[in-house]
């Protein structure tokens, strides 16, 4: 993740400094629904395209007492692999929930987490076979591939039920029961204060909230390298030699 100032020093060549834009509007069912925009906008003049807003998370942590909806949350999703490709990019998950990592590639993977988070390490698993990973305490969780260096993905581990991901839009939807929350944001290219600072109490079922708009430092460089699961760069790589035998290429 680059540094702000880095960012700033970059920002002749390409670096994008993108403006991050948060307001929560009571929805119709009022105390229940909690519907926002969280939108990453480019100010590059030189780029036309918005950027995509999806892969935020954001969640409410109960203030004191607040019933717990009825609904239990799912307890078992799926990032899968394939293409050598990580997918959703982004998971958010409550604490105790199970996540498969399905191999959907005819060659292996070695899934781990080896900083912050969780740490877990799967192992070389076959392609068509799917390993599986609790995740039993809050947090965010870096995931890569022990073989191939470009497959990176985050799972948001929570511990409340109240969360949603924005979409390609920025627009996120949570469900939630009248109370008092802390409001909080995490996107892998934002920094931690930025991050911080974009906390806050909400009430549902109140009035209407608005809240400032922040400026986020991102880039549209390729994430910072990462080590493999011993500590050590990645060495350049023959597929071949783990393509499952038998496996259509
Ligand atoms: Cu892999």
């Amino acid at each position: 993740m680059l540094q702000t100032n880095t960012c700033r020093s970059f920002q002749s060549v390409g670096c994008a400094l993108l403006l991050l834009t948060l307001t929560l509007v009571p929805g119709v069912a009022a105390g229940e629904t909690i519907r926002g925009t969280l939108a990453l906008v480019s100010s590059e003049a030189r780029t036309a395209k918005k950027p995509d807003s999806a892969g935020a998370v954001v969640w409410l942590e109960p203030v004191g007492t607040v019933v717990r909806s009825a609904a239990s949350p799912q307890k078992v999703v799926a990032m899968n692999q394939r293409n050598k490709t990580f997918m959703p990019h982004v998971l958010a998950i409550e604490v105790g929930t199970a996540v498969d990592f399905p191999n959907n590639d005819p060659i292996m993977h070695n899934v781990f987490s080896n900083f912050d988070g969780q740490v877990f390490d799967l192992q070389l698993f076959s392609p068509q076979t799917a390993r599986r990973v609790v995740f039993r305490r809050p947090g965010i969780v870096r995931v890569f591939c022990n073989i191939h260096e470009t497959m990176n993905a985050a799972i948001a581990v929570l511990a409340t039920p109240y969360f949603a991901l924005t979409d390609g839009t920025g627009r996120f939807e949570i469900q939630a029961p009248a109370g008092d929350y802390r409001l909080q944001v995490w996107h892998e290219r934002a920094q931690p204060d930025v991050l911080a600072r974009l906390a806050r109490q909400v009430t549902v079922g109140a009035a209407s909230v608005s809240l400032p708009d922040t400026q986020i430092a991102m880039s549209n460089d390729p994430p910072s390298p990462h080590k493999d699961k011993y500590g050590h760069d990645y060495a350049q790589r023959v597929d071949d030699h783990i393509f499952y035998p038998g496996a259509r290429r």
